[in-house]
Protein backbone atom coordinates (compact mmCIF):
# COMPACT_ATOMS: atom_id res chain seq x y z
CA UNK A 1 0.00 0.00 0.00
CA UNK A 2 1.73 3.42 -0.95
CA UNK A 3 -0.70 5.38 -1.09
CA UNK A 4 -0.10 9.16 -0.09
CA UNK A 5 -2.51 9.96 2.86
CA UNK A 6 -2.27 13.80 4.10
CA UNK A 7 -3.55 14.31 7.60
CA UNK A 8 -4.53 18.08 7.43
CA UNK A 9 -7.66 20.21 8.48
CA UNK A 10 -9.18 22.83 6.26
CA UNK A 11 -8.15 25.86 7.85
CA UNK A 12 -4.07 25.21 8.06
CA UNK A 13 -2.08 27.64 5.74
CA UNK A 14 0.57 24.77 5.66
CA UNK A 15 -2.35 21.90 4.88
CA UNK A 16 -3.43 24.43 1.83
CA UNK A 17 0.65 24.47 0.82
CA UNK A 18 0.56 20.77 0.83
CA UNK A 19 -2.67 20.16 -0.92
CA UNK A 20 -1.56 22.49 -3.50
CA UNK A 21 1.66 21.19 -3.99
CA UNK A 22 -0.32 17.59 -4.59
CA UNK A 23 -2.48 19.34 -6.74
CA UNK A 24 0.63 21.07 -8.94
CA UNK A 25 1.60 17.52 -9.51
CA UNK A 26 -1.45 16.08 -10.62
CA UNK A 27 -1.34 13.37 -7.68
CA UNK A 28 -4.30 11.15 -5.73
CA UNK A 29 -4.25 11.02 -2.25
CA UNK A 30 -6.25 9.95 0.67
CA UNK A 31 -7.27 13.08 2.99
CA UNK A 32 -7.30 12.17 7.08
CA UNK A 33 -8.79 15.33 8.87
CA UNK A 34 -7.48 15.92 12.67
CA UNK A 35 -7.95 18.25 14.83
CA UNK A 36 -6.70 21.71 14.69
CA UNK A 37 -5.80 21.73 18.17
CA UNK A 38 -4.15 19.18 20.98
CA UNK A 39 -5.11 16.45 21.49
CA UNK A 40 -4.56 14.56 18.75
CA UNK A 41 -3.79 11.31 19.54
CA UNK A 42 -4.16 9.31 16.08
CA UNK A 43 -2.03 11.99 14.62
CA UNK A 44 0.81 11.40 17.59
CA UNK A 45 0.44 7.95 17.58
CA UNK A 46 1.98 7.89 13.97
CA UNK A 47 4.82 10.22 14.24
CA UNK A 48 5.39 9.80 18.00
CA UNK A 49 4.79 13.27 19.16
CA UNK A 50 4.97 15.91 16.42
CA UNK A 51 1.47 17.73 16.05
CA UNK A 52 2.07 20.39 13.80
CA UNK A 53 -0.22 20.53 10.82
CA UNK A 54 -0.14 18.69 7.87
CA UNK A 55 1.87 15.21 7.81
CA UNK A 56 2.08 13.10 4.94
CA UNK A 57 1.90 9.30 5.55
CA UNK A 58 3.43 6.85 2.67
CA UNK A 59 2.63 3.39 3.94
CA UNK A 60 4.66 3.35 7.55
CA UNK A 61 6.77 6.22 6.52
CA UNK A 62 5.32 9.75 7.91
CA UNK A 63 6.93 12.89 6.53
CA UNK A 64 6.55 15.96 9.14
CA UNK A 65 7.15 19.58 7.67
CA UNK A 66 5.83 20.44 3.82
CA UNK A 67 9.95 21.44 3.37
CA UNK A 68 10.47 18.05 3.26
CA UNK A 69 6.98 16.76 1.96
CA UNK A 70 8.24 18.77 -1.23
CA UNK A 71 11.17 16.89 -1.49
CA UNK A 72 9.17 13.59 -1.20
CA UNK A 73 6.28 14.23 -3.30
CA UNK A 74 9.42 15.25 -5.56
CA UNK A 75 10.23 11.04 -5.69
CA UNK A 76 7.00 10.27 -6.18
CA UNK A 77 6.48 12.32 -9.26
CA UNK A 78 9.79 14.22 -10.61
CA UNK A 79 7.85 16.54 -12.73
CA UNK A 80 7.25 18.93 -12.63
CA UNK A 81 10.00 19.83 -9.70
CA UNK A 82 9.08 21.71 -6.64
CA UNK A 83 13.19 22.61 -7.02
CA UNK A 84 14.04 23.18 -10.68
CA UNK A 85 17.82 22.33 -11.79
CA UNK A 86 19.51 25.27 -11.41
CA UNK A 87 17.31 26.97 -8.85
CA UNK A 88 17.56 24.17 -6.22
CA UNK A 89 19.08 26.49 -3.90
CA UNK A 90 17.23 29.90 -4.77
CA UNK A 91 13.80 28.48 -4.70
CA UNK A 92 14.60 26.44 -1.21
CA UNK A 93 15.97 29.36 0.53
CA UNK A 94 13.57 31.47 -0.78
CA UNK A 95 10.74 29.14 0.53
CA UNK A 96 12.12 29.07 3.78
CA UNK A 97 12.06 32.45 4.01
CA UNK A 98 8.17 32.94 3.36
CA UNK A 99 7.58 29.51 5.30
CA UNK A 100 8.98 31.81 8.41
CA UNK A 101 8.90 35.24 8.13
CA UNK A 102 6.18 36.18 5.76
CA UNK A 103 3.92 33.38 7.25
CA UNK A 104 4.91 35.03 10.75
CA UNK A 105 3.54 38.46 10.07
CA UNK A 106 0.83 36.75 8.03
CA UNK A 107 -0.20 35.55 11.77
CA UNK A 108 -0.17 38.36 13.29
CA UNK A 109 -2.33 40.31 10.66
CA UNK A 110 -5.08 37.25 10.73
CA UNK A 111 -5.12 37.21 14.84
CA UNK A 112 -5.11 41.39 15.08
CA UNK A 113 -8.89 42.13 16.89
CA UNK A 114 -10.71 43.16 13.79
CA UNK A 115 -9.42 40.12 11.95
CA UNK A 116 -9.84 37.90 14.48
CA UNK A 117 -13.58 39.05 15.37
CA UNK A 118 -14.92 38.81 11.48
CA UNK A 119 -13.26 34.79 11.26
CA UNK A 120 -14.21 33.50 14.39
CA UNK A 121 -17.75 34.91 13.76
CA UNK A 122 -19.42 31.76 14.41
CA UNK A 123 -17.33 30.19 16.84
CA UNK A 124 -18.71 29.65 20.63
CA UNK A 125 -16.18 32.08 22.37
CA UNK A 126 -15.33 28.67 24.52
CA UNK A 127 -13.65 27.47 21.64
CA UNK A 128 -12.13 30.39 20.54
CA UNK A 129 -10.78 30.56 24.09
CA UNK A 130 -9.57 26.60 23.67
CA UNK A 131 -7.69 28.07 20.46
CA UNK A 132 -5.80 30.73 21.80
CA UNK A 133 -4.69 28.46 25.07
CA UNK A 134 -3.66 26.02 22.88
CA UNK A 135 -1.64 28.38 19.94
CA UNK A 136 0.09 29.86 23.50
CA UNK A 137 1.18 26.14 24.33
CA UNK A 138 2.38 25.49 20.68
CA UNK A 139 4.79 28.21 21.43
CA UNK A 140 5.98 27.27 24.65
CA UNK A 141 9.56 26.10 24.69
CA UNK A 142 10.16 27.21 20.84
CA UNK A 143 12.28 30.24 19.77
CA UNK A 144 9.98 31.56 17.56
CA UNK A 145 8.09 34.50 19.23
CA UNK A 146 4.42 35.94 18.09
CA UNK A 147 5.43 39.34 16.29
CA UNK A 148 3.57 42.65 17.55
CA UNK A 149 0.86 43.49 15.00
CA UNK A 150 2.33 46.90 14.47
CA UNK A 151 5.49 45.48 13.52
CA UNK A 152 3.73 43.33 11.16
CA UNK A 153 1.57 46.15 9.70
CA UNK A 154 4.92 48.12 9.42
CA UNK A 155 7.10 45.40 7.53
CA UNK A 156 4.27 44.43 5.25
CA UNK A 157 3.71 46.77 2.15
CA UNK A 158 7.69 45.88 2.30
CA UNK A 159 7.31 42.47 0.90
CA UNK A 160 4.63 42.61 -0.93
CA UNK A 161 5.82 45.76 -2.87
CA UNK A 162 8.96 43.22 -3.20
CA UNK A 163 6.63 40.46 -4.55
CA UNK A 164 4.75 42.83 -6.96
CA UNK A 165 8.05 43.58 -8.58
CA UNK A 166 9.22 40.43 -8.71
CA UNK A 167 6.04 39.23 -10.30
CA UNK A 168 5.92 42.66 -12.73
CA UNK A 169 9.09 41.14 -14.66
CA UNK A 170 7.77 39.38 -17.91
CA UNK A 171 10.39 36.26 -17.90
CA UNK A 172 7.36 34.09 -16.83
CA UNK A 173 4.12 33.53 -14.50
CA UNK A 174 5.69 32.49 -11.66
CA UNK A 175 8.36 33.97 -9.21
CA UNK A 176 11.20 32.15 -10.71
CA UNK A 177 10.13 31.79 -14.10
CA UNK A 178 8.31 28.10 -13.94
CA UNK A 179 6.42 27.26 -10.59
CA UNK A 180 8.78 26.09 -8.02
CA UNK A 181 8.28 25.58 -4.03
CA UNK A 182 9.16 29.17 -3.92
CA UNK A 183 5.77 29.66 -5.28
CA UNK A 184 3.53 27.55 -2.96
CA UNK A 185 5.76 28.83 0.74
CA UNK A 186 4.21 32.20 -0.81
CA UNK A 187 1.15 31.54 -1.56
CA UNK A 188 0.01 29.84 1.47
CA UNK A 189 -0.06 32.37 3.47
CA UNK A 190 -1.60 34.95 0.82
CA UNK A 191 -4.31 32.23 1.11
CA UNK A 192 -4.48 33.07 4.91
CA UNK A 193 -4.81 36.65 4.46
CA UNK A 194 -7.76 36.18 1.83
CA UNK A 195 -9.89 34.31 4.18
CA UNK A 196 -11.42 37.29 5.40
CA UNK A 197 -12.63 41.06 4.05
CA UNK A 198 -10.74 42.51 6.75
CA UNK A 199 -7.33 41.40 5.48
CA UNK A 200 -7.73 40.64 1.86
CA UNK A 201 -6.72 43.96 0.35
CA UNK A 202 -3.34 43.30 1.66
CA UNK A 203 -3.01 41.23 -0.95
CA UNK A 204 -5.55 42.61 -3.81
CA UNK A 205 -4.11 45.68 -3.27
CA UNK A 206 -0.90 44.13 -5.70
CA UNK A 207 -1.99 43.32 -8.95
CA UNK A 208 0.43 41.25 -10.20
CA UNK A 209 0.30 39.63 -7.03
CA UNK A 210 -3.44 38.74 -7.30
CA UNK A 211 -2.85 37.48 -10.62
CA UNK A 212 -0.16 35.41 -9.82
CA UNK A 213 -2.00 33.78 -6.65
CA UNK A 214 -4.77 32.62 -8.79
CA UNK A 215 -2.80 31.22 -10.85
CA UNK A 216 -0.89 28.65 -8.29
CA UNK A 217 -4.52 28.58 -6.32
CA UNK A 218 -4.97 26.86 -9.87
CA UNK A 219 -3.53 23.81 -9.48
CA UNK A 220 -6.17 22.91 -7.32
CA UNK A 221 -5.66 20.03 -4.52
CA UNK A 222 -5.49 16.87 -6.98
CA UNK A 223 -8.10 14.14 -6.43
CA UNK A 224 -8.24 13.04 -3.09
CA UNK A 225 -10.83 10.76 -1.03
CA UNK A 226 -11.69 11.14 2.53
CA UNK A 227 -10.09 8.24 4.49
CA UNK A 228 -10.27 7.67 8.52
CA UNK A 229 -7.67 8.14 10.83
CA UNK A 230 -8.08 4.03 11.68
CA UNK A 231 -7.54 3.76 8.20
CA UNK A 232 -4.71 5.43 8.19
CA UNK A 233 -3.21 3.82 11.24
CA UNK A 234 -4.12 0.21 9.63
CA UNK A 235 -2.28 1.26 6.76
CA UNK A 236 0.59 1.93 8.57
CA UNK A 237 0.64 -1.64 10.54
CA UNK A 238 0.24 -3.32 7.43
CA UNK A 239 3.21 -1.41 5.97
CA UNK A 240 6.54 -1.92 6.24
CA UNK A 241 8.90 0.84 6.03
CA UNK A 242 10.58 1.87 2.78
CA UNK A 243 14.23 1.06 1.98
CA UNK A 244 16.74 3.92 3.88
CA UNK A 245 18.55 5.87 1.62
CA UNK A 246 22.27 5.25 1.48
CA UNK A 247 24.85 7.74 1.51
CA UNK A 248 28.47 8.55 3.11
CA UNK A 249 27.07 11.80 5.24
CA UNK A 250 28.45 12.17 8.30
CA UNK A 251 26.63 13.52 10.99
CA UNK A 252 28.67 16.92 12.33
CA UNK A 253 27.87 16.17 15.77
CA UNK A 254 28.55 12.70 15.30
CA UNK A 255 25.56 11.35 16.14
CA UNK A 256 25.26 7.81 14.68
CA UNK A 257 22.53 4.72 13.01
CA UNK A 258 21.55 3.28 16.15
CA UNK A 259 21.47 5.60 18.38
CA UNK A 260 18.85 6.21 20.74
CA UNK A 261 17.35 10.12 19.66
CA UNK A 262 14.49 12.46 19.92
CA UNK A 263 14.31 15.26 17.21
CA UNK A 264 12.59 18.22 17.64
CA UNK A 265 11.15 21.44 15.46
CA UNK A 266 13.07 24.32 17.21
CA UNK A 267 10.61 27.29 16.19
CA UNK A 268 7.15 25.88 17.78
CA UNK A 269 5.62 22.84 18.33
CA UNK A 270 8.55 21.41 19.82
CA UNK A 271 7.95 17.82 21.16
CA UNK A 272 10.48 15.37 21.15
CA UNK A 273 9.85 12.32 18.90
CA UNK A 274 11.90 9.56 20.32
CA UNK A 275 13.10 6.47 18.72
CA UNK A 276 16.37 4.88 16.89
CA UNK A 277 17.85 7.13 14.35
CA UNK A 278 17.85 5.19 11.20
CA UNK A 279 19.38 7.83 9.21
CA UNK A 280 20.92 11.42 9.27
CA UNK A 281 21.72 13.03 5.78
CA UNK A 282 22.38 16.19 4.68
CA UNK A 283 18.55 16.63 4.46
CA UNK A 284 16.54 14.86 6.22
CA UNK A 285 16.15 12.77 9.55
CA UNK A 286 15.01 9.39 10.29
CA UNK A 287 13.77 7.57 13.23
CA UNK A 288 12.48 4.03 14.05
CA UNK A 289 9.73 4.00 16.39
CA UNK A 290 7.39 1.54 17.01
CA UNK A 291 3.55 1.57 19.32
CA UNK A 292 0.90 -0.26 19.41
CA UNK A 293 -1.19 1.80 16.92
CA UNK A 294 0.96 2.36 14.12
CA UNK A 295 2.98 -0.66 14.77
CA UNK A 296 6.89 0.44 12.97
CA UNK A 297 7.11 3.35 11.28
CA UNK A 298 9.80 5.75 10.14
CA UNK A 299 9.45 9.35 11.06
CA UNK A 300 11.06 10.98 8.68
CA UNK A 301 12.08 15.02 9.95
CA UNK A 302 13.96 18.03 8.07
CA UNK A 303 17.66 18.79 8.98
CA UNK A 304 16.97 22.31 8.81
CA UNK A 305 14.71 23.14 11.51
CA UNK A 306 15.02 20.82 13.72
CA UNK A 307 17.88 19.22 16.21
CA UNK A 308 18.87 15.93 17.54
CA UNK A 309 19.22 15.60 20.81
CA UNK A 310 20.72 11.61 22.98
CA UNK A 311 17.73 10.35 24.45
N1 LIG B 1 7.36 24.15 9.26
C1 LIG B 1 6.08 23.50 9.31
C2 LIG B 1 5.03 24.48 9.81
C3 LIG B 1 3.66 23.86 9.98
C4 LIG B 1 2.73 24.76 10.79
O1 LIG B 1 3.12 25.74 11.40
N2 LIG B 1 1.46 24.39 10.80
C5 LIG B 1 0.51 25.06 11.65
C6 LIG B 1 -0.85 25.08 10.98
S1 LIG B 1 -0.80 26.05 9.51
C7 LIG B 1 0.34 24.26 12.92
O2 LIG B 1 0.89 23.20 13.04
N3 LIG B 1 -0.46 24.76 13.86
C8 LIG B 1 -0.74 24.02 15.05
C9 LIG B 1 -1.59 22.82 14.80
O3 LIG B 1 -2.12 22.63 13.69
O4 LIG B 1 -1.75 22.05 15.74
C10 LIG B 1 5.76 22.96 7.93
O5 LIG B 1 6.34 23.43 6.94
O6 LIG B 1 4.97 22.00 7.82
Amino acid sequence: MTDLILHHYPASPFAEKARLMLGFKGLSWRSVLIPPVMPKPDLVALTGGYRKTPVLQVGADIYCDTSLIARRLDQEKALPAFFPEGQEMTVAAFAAWADATLFQHAVSLVFQPESVAVRFARLPPEAVKAFIADRAQLFSGGSATRLPIEQAKHQWPVFMARLEQQLQREEGDYLFGEPSIADFAVAHPMWFLKGTPVTSPLVDDYPAVHAWLGRVLGFGHGAYSEFTAEQALEVARNSAPAALPVDGFVDPNGFKVGDAVTVSAVDYGVDPVAGELVYAGAEELIVRRENPQAGVVHVHFPRLGFKLQKH
